[in-house]
């Protein structure tokens, strides 16, 4: 069987469906944008995250005022965590994602279409191939990935 290589430049990145999202029924929309993009699914679940782990996950932003806020914001439904793949993805999904603030996110982004506020932005989406490969094992285990090199005969790819 052939199987295809990943490409060198594809890369991944983790994305969350953040609590706002969830409960406006938007999920599937946020994803179909990313997958418009051309990348691709290679893991995903439906979680609560609890305070330890959205701690873990946000403490760069610890010593920031909006802190506590973010904390509570992010840990009070369900969410779901994906893991994307393809070419230069961690950027894509952040220019696809568009600013933090949606008030100065370009049109055509997820968070200047859809977003609320600066809390409430829908969408998280790591910001470098490093702080990806960090977010992505605090998310998920090795098994849980079906990465597209590793798992070719899978046909995600
Ligand atoms: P990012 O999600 O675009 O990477 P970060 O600066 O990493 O933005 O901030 C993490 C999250 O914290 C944001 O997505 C948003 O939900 C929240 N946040 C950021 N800045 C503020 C603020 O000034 N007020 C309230 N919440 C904020
Ligand atoms: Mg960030």
């Amino acid at each position: 069987m052939q199987v295809r290589q990943t490409d060198p430049k594809e890369g991944t990145s983790l994305v969350l469906i953040k609590p706002d999202a969830m409960q406006r029924r938007l999920a599937g929309q946020i994803i179909s944008r990313l997958e418009a993009q051309g990348l691709r699914i290679v893991a995903a679940k439906m979680l609560q995250m609890d305070k330890a782990l959205a701690q873990h996950h946000y403490a760069i932003h610890e010593s920031k005022p909006f802190f506590h806020d973010l904390v509570a914001f992010i840990t009070s439904s369900p969410i779901i965590a994906l893991v994307f793949q393809g070419k230069n993805a961690v950027e894509v999904i952040r220019q696809t994602m568009g600013e933090t603030d949606p008030a100065k996110a370009k049109p055509g982004t997820i968070r200047a279409d859809l977003a609320l506020d600066i809390q409430h932005n829908l969408v998280h989406g790591s910001d470098s191939i490093e702080t990806a490969l960090q977010e992505i094992q605090l998310f998920f285990s090795k098994d849980e990935i079906f990465d597209c090199g590793r798992d070719a005969e899978k046909r995600i790819c």
